[in-house]
């Protein structure tokens, strides 16, 4: 009887010769020798320990003990220990470190989205811990009073697993997931610090060490009311602090990641940043995290096409193996294309980001990044969910079938539209961003001077649609277009950049040939 072979995970370094070229073409030499074999580390990994980590945190999902045997309440969330693995793994692979390490300079964070790139779509979605500790240390750096700063930051960008500690974010609340103006919680002041009083609806990572948040400090109103706060969720003592965790959320995907919902019953938290900016220090978090959340689309993106490419070598029908027939190499070259777009376009965005946080780039560069944040992130999550569904559409009914831990790949993309900020949200970021520092007229003035041919062609129309739009001056009618345009803009600065590396010209050509 005839028995077919699933996918087998492939070594995610080995296999993309497209991030090798991109690497090569973005980091000096030294700087790639220095960093080459982490990611060989990590991408060995991808096809034997820390696949097996992510299938068995993935089988596994939290549990949460409201009581402990003799009726004390305890509200303990319960994790696999392959999600603990997952912790200590990120930790010595210096994942969150990497974009801080001092001997990297501005490439640090080209040299960690590579790594997180490999790492977050076999992780079973702990990429979610890192993104908000990593942006938790950006806070901290920029924003944080030097003894709170001096207590937290080493622990979130050690490399060793004793001390490593992760943050989460606890932003959403009943009134506001996308509109935070609305949030409830209060801030009483005591002495040194403050006391929280409130509900967090959605809290991602919740068995994290620390959490940033925001809480209401004034009757001003809406989000001018609002300060940020880090929370460090247990006690000197190991227990919980005053908060009652209500449930876990029952989601689509992203199984292995505890979320929750909470009751802030008098948390002690310390206040970051200005009382009343609130908003604006947490915007600081959440452009790194919407910078992971691009690179882990990206990565969903690539495994998902990797697992395609290898069954496509080893499935036969009709007479010959899939990738024998023209059509099907077709729908592969398309992934890979899509693939390696979404990998340019974070390349470019780590570039930025890099250079901003060296002090080193330019008022044009510095623009252009505030565009690229939003447009990276909202472009790629639907990127994500269109790559997953065609990939999975390559297995058959196979990938349709729970047990191949297949479908897993579409419930987790799912999720990178939604969270971080809808694309709604954010097209309507990038409009904030063009009326406060010109992010999206930076971005597309730099795609008129690297875009060639075609594309060139479709910048200029994008170009001459956002001027009349802006010449208007009709805010309902920019606010209707917000999304087609941002979208375009990701769209094409993916064929822009493609275009630019000369060993991905095969991908290039394929990705114009579907998105002009
Ligand atoms: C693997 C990857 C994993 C990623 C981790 C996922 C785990 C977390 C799960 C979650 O999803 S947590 C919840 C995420 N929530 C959001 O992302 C919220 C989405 N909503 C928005 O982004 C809204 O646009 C926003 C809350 C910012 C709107 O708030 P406001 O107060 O109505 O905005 P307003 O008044 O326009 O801006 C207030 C200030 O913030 C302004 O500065 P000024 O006071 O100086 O004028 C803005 O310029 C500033 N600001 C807003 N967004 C900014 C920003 N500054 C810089 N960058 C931004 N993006």
């Amino acid at each position: 009887m005839f028995i077919q072979d699933g996918p087998r995970p492939v070594d995610l370094y080995l296999a993309d010769s497209a991030l090798q070229s991109e690497l090569r073409r973005r980091l000096p030499a030294e700087v790639l020798d220095a960093v080459r074999p982490r990611l060989e580390q990590v991408g060995r990994d991808t096809a034997g320990a820390l696949y097996e980590l992510g299938e068995q945190a993935e089988a596994e999902p939290p549990t949460l003990d409201h009581f402990d045997a003799w009726g004390r309440r305890i509200d303990r969330i319960n994790v696999s220990t392959a999600w603990t693995s997952l912790k200590d793994y990120s930790a010595r692979s210096g994942i969150v470190a990497m974009g801080y390490q001092e001997d990297l300079g501005v490439h640090a964070r080209i040299a960690q989205a590579a790594l997180l790139h490999l790492f977050s779509a076999s992780s079973a979605t702990y990429s979610c811990p890192l993104a908000m500790t990593d942006a938790a240390a950006r806070v901290l750096i920029d924003h944080a009073e030097p003894e709170l700063r001096e207590r937290l930051l080493p622990r979130l960008l050690t490399q060793d697993p004793a001390l490593f500690i992760t943050s989460g974010q606890w932003m959403t609340e009943r009134p506001g997931g996308s509109d935070v103006g609305g949030t409830e919680t209060t801030a009483e002041p005591f002495g040194d610090h403050h006391k929280l009083h409130g509900w967090k609806w959605f809290t991602s990572a919740t068995t994290s060490e620390m959490a940033l948040t925001l809480a209401r400090t004034s009757d001003a109103p809406r989000s001018r009311g609002l300060s940020c706060f880090a929370v460090e969720v247990k006690r000197i003592d190991g227990q919980l602090q005053d908060i009652h965790v209500d449930g876990l959320k029952d989601k689509l995907g992203t199984r292995a990641l505890p979320t929750a919902e909470l009751t802030l019953n008098g948390v002690e938290a310390w206040r970051i940043g200005e009382e009343g900016r609130g908003v604006p220090t947490i915007a600081t978090m959440l452009n790194i995290t919407r910078f992971y959340n691009a690179v882990a689309s990206a990565s969903g993106m690539r495994r998902a096409t990797a697992l395609a490419v290898d069954y496509a070598s080893r499935r036969e029908a009709f007479g010959r193996r899939l990738i024998d027939h023209p059509l099907h190499a077709r729908t592969l070259g398309e992934l890979e294309a899509e693939s390696a777009g979404a990998l340019v376009l974070c390349m470019e965005l780590a570039t930025l980001l890099g250079r901003s946080e060296h002090g080193v780039a330019t008022d044009e560069e510095q623009r252009r990044l505030r565009g690229l944040v939003p447009i990276a992130k909202l472009t790629l999550g639907k990127q994500a969910v269109r790559v997953a569904s065609e990939a999975l559409e390559c297995f058959g009914g196979a990938g349709y079938v729970e047990t191949t831990g297949l479908p897993r790949l579409l419930r987790d993309a799912q999720t990178l539209p939604i969270w971080e900020g809808t694309t709604n949200v954010l097209s309507l970021d990038l409009l904030r961003a063009e009326a406060r520092e010109g992010g999206l007229s930076a971005m597309i003035e730099d795609l008129r001077l690297r875009a060639r041919g075609p594309v060139a062609e479709a910048v200029e129309g994008l170009s001459a649609t956002l001027r009349s739009l802006l010449q208007q001056g009709d805010r309902v009618a920019l606010e209707r277009e917000a999304r087609v345009i941002a979208l375009r803009t990701g769209l094409l600065a993916q064929a822009t950049y493609l275009a630019e590396n000369p060993e991905l010209t095969e991908q290039a050509e394929t990705f114009a040939s579907l998105h002009l």
